[in-house]
C-alpha cells in the first residue's frame, strides 16, 4: 500500500475531467487501496483519484465515526437528486484550512461499481450526501471553492498560493 500525494488547490490538474473506468482490474484495485490509505491517513472522509492526479472516475468515502465503512464508487451516476437542498460547511483536503457553506441537494440516490466490477446503488442524505456530490464534483474538475463568491475564490488562491512559496523556501 501507498500514500498518495495530494494535489492543492489551484494545481490545474485538479481541473481535468476525468475518464470512466473501461476495467475494474488489478490496476484499479490497488489505486483504490492507495486512496483509502491516503484517505484515512488524511484524514478526510471521502477522496477523488482527481486529488491523487489520477484521472479516471473512482472516489472512496468513510464517513462513518469508526472509520470502518468503506465505500468504493467507480464510474458513479447520480441517478435521482431531490429538490430540497441542504447547506454544508464543506472542507477538501486539496485545500487545505479552509471551510465554507455550499448548498446542495439534500437526498440523492447513487449508482456505482465497487471494487469487484458490480454494479450497485444506495440512497444518501446527510453528510454522505453531501461527500458524495462533492467528490463526484473533483471528478468533473470542479473543486468546492468554485460555489463560493469570486472575491473568496481570489482570496483563498492568494492564500494558497503563499503558502506552497512558504513551503518551498522551509
Ligand atoms: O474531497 C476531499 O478533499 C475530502 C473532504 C470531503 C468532504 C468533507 C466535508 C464536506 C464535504 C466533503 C474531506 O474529508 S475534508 C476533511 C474532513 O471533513 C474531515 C476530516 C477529519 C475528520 C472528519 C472530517
Ligand atoms: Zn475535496
Amino acid at each position: 500500500m501507498a500514500l498518495l500525494p495530494i494535489l492543492r488547490y489551484p494545481d490545474p490538474r485538479l481541473f481535468k475531467v476525468a475518464e470512466p473506468v473501461r476495467e475494474v482490474d488489478d490496476r484499479i484495485r490497488q489505486l483504490v487501496r492507495d486512496m483509502a490509505e491516503t484517505m484515512y491517513d488524511a484524514p478526510g472522509v471521502g477522496l477523488a483519484a482527481t486529488q491523487v492526479d489520477v484521472h479516471e472516475r473512482v472516489i472512496v468515502i468513510d464517513v462513518s465515526e469508526e472509520g470502518d465503512d468503506l465505500r468504493v464508487l467507480i464510474n458513479p451516476e447520480i441517478i435521482w437528486k431531490s429538490d430540497d437542498l441542504q447547506v454544508y460547511e464543506e472542507g477538501c483536503l486539496s485545500v487545505p484550512g479552509v471551510y465554507d457553506k455550499v448548498e446542495r441537494a439534500a437526498s440523492i440516490r447513487v449508482r456505482a461499481l465497487n471494487e469487484n466490477g458490480e454494479t450497485y446503488e444506495f440512497d444518501a442524505d446527510g453528510l454522505l450526501a453531501v461527500c458524495v456530490q462533492h467528490e463526484m464534483d473533483h471528478l468533473m474538475g470542479k473543486v468546492f471553492v468554485e460555489y463560493l463568491s469570486p472575491l473568496k475564490q481570489n482570496r483563498i488562491r492568494t492564500k494558497l498560493r503563499k503558502q506552497e512559496r512558504e513551503a518551498v523556501r522551509a
